[in-house]
């Protein structure tokens, strides 16, 4: 009894001076969150389970239907028989909440505000934190490819088998699934192969152990971020690639790069072929406040280029990256277009472009080898950034067009905003993909 008079007291004390402070504030005022909040205010605000279980989920949802009117000073009818935090459910409130009650409540009353609006302000921020926004790591970037990789080998594995020619086979299948590509898994298993037979293996986690290093060794000698050279001015980049491969989107992540990097970077807009080609590559130059030099729809590609290699080339810009219009590696008079931008550029300056880039969509699985090939056949690429990483599970093409196409990776794309061009690192890429522990 003692216990109730004090809680009543100190709720009508609080009503008293909540009213002088507080005059409008009823709980249909009081925002959601914090009728919601004291879900997770266990014991402080006097929330504590009424039935004393400690079921939050049940508290909770009679927390938000029918907020505790002890709470509110002008609701004195909520005890009423039949609420569950009636005196007859009393006991199950203890001491110590009723005490902690007291203090929230005395405490708002000393601020001169509602106890509700207490919990709001100060209990709310500490008890439910704004969710920390950590960059994804790329592990989970890459859980799509992940899961294709790890399930397949992962199972070969777990059933802790026995180290013969039967595995071998099952293990270069499960590598080709995933996208490895067929040169690349035979090579990958026939290696192992020929170490298992010299028992260089005691199971499988050691044979495992051994083709992540494989993997990891495939990729190394690729890994090569596209730094700027310092003494060439302007670096001179071109993008080339199929539609909507995100050569646009890769320029603008390239932009923001450089000039972090304290380089200055103009972008040419020689996607003359649609007209929201260059409004989109206008918006990103904007983003990075960079300047884009553009014609209108139908100009020559070529000639825009040319044309902002020379605004390059006078206002002492650091690095021109070029867009050009997405195009099937099929199509050969739009490929010799390609080679007709490479051909102009180097007019004015020889040794540009100084990178030919070939953008690929991660998710296009093995036509990015027939896309690579071709491009290079075209044009002479000098690098790959493979884009989309994030929303497939075919990522693991990635061992197949170092070991086929033997070009620097520069860069690997893993979501559309600024920040998500990471740079190749294969030791990574491969924990990504196939964890040590796949349990
Ligand atoms: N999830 C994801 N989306 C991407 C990534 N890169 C590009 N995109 C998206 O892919 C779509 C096509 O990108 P664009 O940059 O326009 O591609 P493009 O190669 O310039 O296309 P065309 O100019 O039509 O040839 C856009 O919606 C981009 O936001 C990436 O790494 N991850
Ligand atoms: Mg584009």
């Amino acid at each position: 009894m003692f216990k109730w008079f004090r809680r009543d007291k100190a709720a009508a004390d609080a009503k008293t001076t909540d009213e002088a402070a507080q005059p409008d504030v009823a709980l249909s005022d009081v925002p959601h969150e914090a009728v919601a909040a004291p879900r997770d205010l266990p014991a402080a605000a006097g929330f504590g389970p009424a039935n004393g279980d400690g079921d939050s989920t049940a508290q909770s949802s009679v927390l938000h239907s029918e907020p505790d009117a002890g709470l509110v000073g002008d609701r004195p009818e909520a005890h009423v028989s039949g609420d569950i935090r009636t005196p007859v459910d009393a006991p199950a409130i203890s001491n110590v909440e009723i005490e902690a009650r007291v203090v929230v409540e005395q405490i708002s009353a000393d601020e001169g505000r509602a106890p509700e609006q207490a919990v709001s302000a100060e209990a709310t921020a500490a008890l439910h934190p704004e969710p920390a926004r950590r960059p994804m790591t790329l592990r989970e970037r890459l859980a799509a490819s992940a899961r294709a990789l790890s399930a397949t080998i992962g199972g070969l594995f777990k059933r802790n088998p026995k180290l013969d020619d039967a595995l071998l086979e099952e293990l270069e299948m499960a590598l080709i699934q995933a996208d490895v590509g067929v040169h690349a898994s035979a090579q990958l298993v026939g290696d192992l192969g020929a170490r298992m037979r010299k028992r260089e293996f005691a199971d499988g986690n050691a044979l495992l152990a051994a083709l992540r290093t494989s993997l990891t060794g495939l990729l190394s000698p690729y890994a090569q971020p596209l730094i700027v050279a310092r003494d060439k001015k302007p670096f001179v980049i071109l993008t080339v690639g199929v539609n909507g491969a995100g050569k646009t989107t890769t320029i603008g992540k390239l932009a923001k790069r450089y000039k972090s990097e304290g380089h200055s970077v103009m972008l040419a807009a020689g996607d003359t072929f649609r007209a929201a080609a260059v409004e989109q590559l206008k918006t990103w130059g904007a983003r990075n406040d960079v300047t884009v030099i553009a014609q209108g729809s139908g100009a020559d590609s070529a000639s825009v280029i040319f044309d902002a290699l020379q605004a390059a080339k006078s206002r002492g810009i650091d690095v021109l990256i070029a867009d050009t219009a997405g195009r099937l590696h099929t199509q050969g008079h739009l490929m010799q277009e390609l080679a007709k931008v490479k051909r102009v550029l180097a007019k004015l300056d020889d040794s540009a472009p100084d990178e030919t880039l070939l953008v690929i969509d991660g998710g296009t699985g093995q036509n990015a080898l027939n896309q690579a090939r071709q491009f290079h056949q075209a044009v002479g690429l000098t690098g790959i950034v493979v884009t989309k990483l994030d929303g497939t599970a075919k990522g693991g093409i990635l061992f197949a067009l170092c070991s086929e196409m033997k070009l620097p990776v520069r860069f690997i794309g893993v979501g559309e905003k600024r920040e998500d061009l990471r740079e190749f690192k294969p030791r990574e890429f491969v924990d990504a993909l196939l964890p040590a522990d796949l349990g």
